[in-house]
């Protein structure tokens, strides 16, 4: 690896409909800066990934990591065996295909891969796992829409605690038995997929982190940690970069 080299990391943005005041009055990509600006503090080099299905193969082969971030949007329930949709429940299927092909494809190559919020959901349902599509429904769940509780509205705000699980990945990565997070989710992973196990949990049962073991990166986090709210943010996204830079390394 060259001095300059940073392992380059994928990030599938947000694709959103022109409109004459928005931002652009044809269609667009769009990706918050946070999540681009965590990665390249941490030593990475973030790309946006257009959706065109004929480069999948092309950046499968020159990404050292892919990243799927949150979205204003709910992976169809039937990705998941479902067939009611809840009322509360968003969907964007031109995103969701491609982002369940590519994460498909990147899970076969082992590719460092981390997901955000949505991210994480995805992970969960392409190894079979299945999600709550409306936690409120619940009554053991308390609401995860921080920005629903006064004060909280801010995503830099910490609203709950996460535990961690012992003797997970994400527990070395953070070394902390508890950390602080934002919250910003009204579904949540109900059965962990085949595979994946569990390294996270709200104080009422949430599931807020998975990973796969034996997998060189393959974590997800329910919370927004490009926020960078704690030191135990910054440490994952560090940890992810560090494990796409061996990638480049082999
Ligand atoms: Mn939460």
């Amino acid at each position: 690896m060259s001095k300059n080299s940073r392992p380059l990391i994928g990030i599938v943005p947000d694709y959103k409909e022109g409109c004459p005041k928005g931002y652009s009055t044809g269609n667009y990509y769009a990706l918050r800066a946070n999540y681009v600006e965590m990665i390249n503090q941490a030593g990475g080099a973030a790309i946006l990934l257009t959706y065109d299905y004929d480069l999948i193969d092309f950046y499968l082969e020159n990404l050292d990591g892919l990243m799927i971030v949150g979205g204003y949007f709910d992976i169809h329930p039937k990705r998941y065996g479902e067939e009611e949709i809840h009322p509360t429940v968003k969907l964007n299927e031109v995103r969701e295909a491609f982002e369940f092909e590519i994460g498909a494809r990147a899970l076969k190559s082992e590719l460092p891969f981390f997901g955000i919020c949505n991210g994480m959901q995805l992970i969960n349902v392409l190894h079979g796992g299945t999600t709550f599509q409306h936690l409120l429904d619940e009554e053991k769940f308390i609401d995860h829409e921080q920005s629903h509780a006064e004060g909280f509205s801010n995503y830099g705000a910490a609203y709950h605690e996460v535990e961690i699980v012992k003797n997970s990945r994400l527990f070395e990565i953070v070394g902390e038995e508890k950390v602080k997070t934002n919250s910003s989710h009204h579904q949540a992973v109900k059965k962990v997929g085949k595979g994946l196990v569990a390294s996270g949990y709200a104080a009422d049962g949430v599931i807020e982190a998975i990973e796969k073991p034996h997998h060189p990166f393959c974590l997800g986090v329910q919370w927004h940690p490009e926020f960078d709210i704690s030191n135990s943010d910054k440490k994952i996204f560090e940890a992810f970069v560090g494990a796409a830079k061996s990638k480049t390394n082999r």
